[in-house]
């Protein structure tokens, strides 16, 4: 005979079903726990304004921001989470506060729109979600607001996240983010709109308002503080296996410490990994006498990130043949630099930099054909050993703004209030035979993140040495 009772699926094995006096017991003998002192970030007025032409692009549609559901690593264990960045931007959530789930709705009043942030709120202790809820209960993750709480901390009306389906269903028109949210994408079928709406939320993100300016900075602060880490942590990079895990293990110590998390995966390349554009595995040795290449950033808890590389000598003073490099990358990023102005097109700092790549690797022989030459578009024979553009947007993600068209990005002209990379580089391969065997296996990339001012920029890690002379002192300074 078959059994009709049900296996306990939802039960893990090592779960044991509560008894029922247990969980009687369980709602019994708590004192009152509200949170007192809540107050509003800095960010928040600006969220108003930031809302404010969200809803005018959308005048009579519901808009629909999610945060996104939570990743599976493996099995029963998720990655940290991280909020999508529009859902960041408009309603100003930092660090972990806020957990997957939660979703920004805006909805059409008329000529306006009526924000709504629905949360996975405080399990409290009228339930059982408190004590046997792994994903969100209090005794499992911690304590979360609580919708009235949250409410006065985002200066927003806030409601349940249990509530949201019965509302997305009610036949009102609606643009959404898809693809972040199962509830969010189960309900939501027609989305004519939507392609317009990822667009509108990157493209709003170009120019930086002044809270986004001062995030900025402290992104980079803390991440230049993070490089004065991993150069104390040399010595022991060099003696331990694996060293580039020692420079990653440093700079992501202070990532925690001071900011939320990294903005993206360390790139800690000695000797000729600094000639793999991408190189994430960190498992080589640190050698002295070889460059490290290190690329990073700290992301803050309101996740702006800065996006930094400076090519270090290991032993603390560069080789002749470095030297010669390093100089020839720097003064490219110097014509990088000089070429940023309100109005002046975006692709000009690539240009500017490539030209002055492309003439020392003429002078050096190694190109065949004139600077000119070669900077033109169907030739780039100096991109054998330039390899990559040199700017991108930076802000809540590293590669900030990519859901813009090219004629508002790359074919656009650089206004006042945005915030790029200037990031030349020259990668000359191991195997490389153009070159003479001293160069092979350097690679080299300098990168600052610069604000567009009105009247020209501001390097916003200005303070981080570039040059090899103020590179070297930092160092002595550090190690000595
Ligand atoms: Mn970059």
């Amino acid at each position: 005979m078959e059994s009709t009772k049900k296996p306990a699926e939802s039960r893990r094995i090592y779960d044991v079903p509560p008894s029922d006096t247990y969980v009687e017991f369980m709602t019994t003998g708590w004192a009152p726990t509200p949170l007192t002192g809540i107050t509003q970030d800095a960010v928040i007025p600006y969220c108003f304004a930031r809302r404010k032409k969200l809803s005018q692009a959308f005048i009579g549609q519901r808009v629909i921001l999610p945060s996104g559901n939570s990743k599976v690593r493996s099995n029963d264990t998720d990655y940290r989470f991280r909020p999508h960045s529009a859902f960041v931007y408009y309603t100003g959530v930092q660090g972990e506060e806020i957990t997957s789930d939660a979703v920004l709705v805006m909805e059409p009043k008329g000529k306006h729109h009526d924000s709504i942030l629905y949360i996975q709120p405080r399990s409290t202790r009228d339930t059982s979600a408190f004590y046997n809820d792994r994903k969100y209960g209090e005794l499992w993750v911690g304590r979360r607001y609580t919708t009235d709480e949250a409410s006065e901390r985002f200066g927003i009306e806030v409601c349940k996240v249990d509530d949201l389906k019965s509302l997305l269903k009610d036949g009102t028109p609606t643009v959404a983010l898809t693809g972040l949210d199962s509830l969010v994408d189960s309900v939501i079928k027609k989305n004519p709109r939507g392609a317009e709406l990822e667009n509108f939320v990157s493209v709003a993100r170009l120019i930086k308002d002044e809270y986004e300016m001062d995030q900025m900075q402290q992104a980079v602060d803390v991440t230049h503080r993070a490089f004065n880490d991993v150069i104390r942590a040399l010595p022991a990079a060099i003696a331990t296996p694996r060293g580039e895990r020692v420079v990653e293990a440093a700079f992501f110590g202070r990532a925690r410490i001071e900011g939320n998390e990294l903005g993206y995966d360390t790139i800690s390349a000695a000797g000729s990994h600094a000639c793999v554009l991408h190189w994430a595995r960190n498992d080589g040795d640190v050698n002295k006498g070889d460059l490290l290449l290190l690329d990073a950033g700290v992301e803050l808890d309101s996740f702006y990130t800065a996006d930094i590389t400076r090519t270090l000598p290991i032993s603390g003073k560069f080789s002749p043949a470095q030297r010669s490099l390093y100089m020839l990358v720097y003064e490219a990023q110097k014509a990088g630099f000089a070429a940023i102005a309100p109005g002046v097109p975006f692709l000009e700092i690539n240009r500017a930099c490539h030209m002055v790549l492309a003439q020392g690797l003429f002078d050096m022989g190694v190109l065949t054909m004139s600077a000119e030459e070669s900077m033109r578009p169907e030739i780039g024979l100096h991109k054998r050993w330039t390899l990559h553009g040199v700017s991108h947007m930076l802000g809540l993600d590293v590669h900030d703004c990519a859901q813009a068209r090219k004629d508002q990005y790359t074919d656009a002209v650089l206004e006042a209030g945005m915030i790029l990379t200037v990031e030349p580089g020259l990668y000359i391969q191991p195997d490389d035979e153009l070159f003479a065997p001293e160069y092979r296996g350097i690679g080299i990339r300098i990168e600052d993140d610069v604000l567009v001012t009105e009247t020209g920029y501001l390097n916003l890690s200005e303070k981080m040495p570039r040059h090899p002379d103020e590179i070297e002192a930092w160092m002595a300074n550090l190690l000595n």
